[in-house]
């Protein structure tokens, strides 16, 4: 994969960078992409089946039990090269703004400052009846490789159960964040994505904002997207080969 030297020039120029990652800036932590056909308990459904209000209405100690599962992964899993580069790019350029499609961590513990998550986090459930934030026991779930059901706690201060604080699909985004990855788009000079296949709304219409705006778009996948038609530069390797690469190439030494 050749970094010309045009990406180069524009990424040195660059005055306000938008970075926009999907689940593939974690797939070589060790978290399964979207894409990725699930394991265990959960092998005979799609993510996108479980990742909604219905599924957790219907078996909310399967939904639970799931998400219990990816917050081990997420906190047995380390920051790979790839996300620490974007940590280090922050200090390259006068401004980066970095919005997520992931709901783990792994941006922060590789020292990424500030995160939009545009679709939650693992890492901060809440009571469906009152909204209150719940406070999870402290470490590591220990959750069975293949995973189990697991009945979601109830709120302590009303009794309603408690849910992930993610996204799910049929629900909106929190308008303060989408707002703010939005203003991004129409400000930033160069829209970077990394690992997003760029399928799910309103995450993938910030790219062609960018664009439209006259933003550089350029893309790091290894495979085919909707973007490829629009990026000015696409990267076919992986984020934690790529990233590092492109550092180095734009600022060595
Ligand atoms: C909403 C949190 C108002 C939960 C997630 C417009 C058109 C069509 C449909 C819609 C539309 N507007 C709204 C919709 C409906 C829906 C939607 O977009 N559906 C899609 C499937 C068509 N959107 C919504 O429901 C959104 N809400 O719009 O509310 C509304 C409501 C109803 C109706 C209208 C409007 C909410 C969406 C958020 C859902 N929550 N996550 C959880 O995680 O459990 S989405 C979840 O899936 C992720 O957050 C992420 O966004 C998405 C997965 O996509 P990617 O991150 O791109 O990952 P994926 O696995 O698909 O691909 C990985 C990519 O990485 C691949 O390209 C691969 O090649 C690459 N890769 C692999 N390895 C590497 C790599 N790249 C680099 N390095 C590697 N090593
Ligand atoms: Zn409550």
């Amino acid at each position: 994969m050749r970094i010309v030297p045009a990406l180069i020039e524009t990424l040195r120029r660059t005055r306000h960078l938008l970075v926009l990652t999907g689940a593939g800036a974690s797939a070589e932590s060790g978290i399964p992409t979207f894409r990725d056909a699930l394991t265990g308990l959960w092998s005979r459904f799609d993510a996108a089946s479980l990742a909604t209000p219905d599924a957790f209405a219907r078996d909310p100690d399967l939904v639970w039990g799931w998400y219990a599962w990816r917050r081990m992964k997420a906190l047995q899993a380390a920051p790979n090269p790839g996300h620490r580069a974007i940590a280090a790019l922050a200090a390259r350029v006068p401004r980066l703004t970095l919005v997520t499609q992931n709901v783990d961590d792994l941006h922060e513990r590789a020292g990424s400052p500030a995160v939009l998550h545009l679709h939650g986090s693992l890492h901060a459930p809440r009571c469906v009846r009152c909204a209150r934030p719940f406070d999870l026991a402290p470490g590591v779930p220990d959750e069975p490789e293949g995973g189990r059901r697991l009945a979601p706690p109830r709120c302590p201060q009303c009794g309603g159960a408690i849910r992930p604080g993610v996204v799910w699909f049929g629900e909106s985004l929190v308008p303060a964040v989408l707002d703010a990855a939005e203003a991004a788009a129409r400000a930033c000079d160069l829209c970077l994505t990394v690992g997003t296949a760029s399928l799910v709304y309103p995450a993938a219409a910030l790219p062609g904002i960018a664009r439209d705006a006259g933003a550089a778009l350029v893309q790091v996948n290894p495979s085919p997207t909707p973007l490829d038609g629009m990026a000015r530069h696409t990267l076919r390797g992986t984020c934690a080969e790529v990233l590092p690469a492109l550092l180095a190439a734009a600022w060595p030494g």
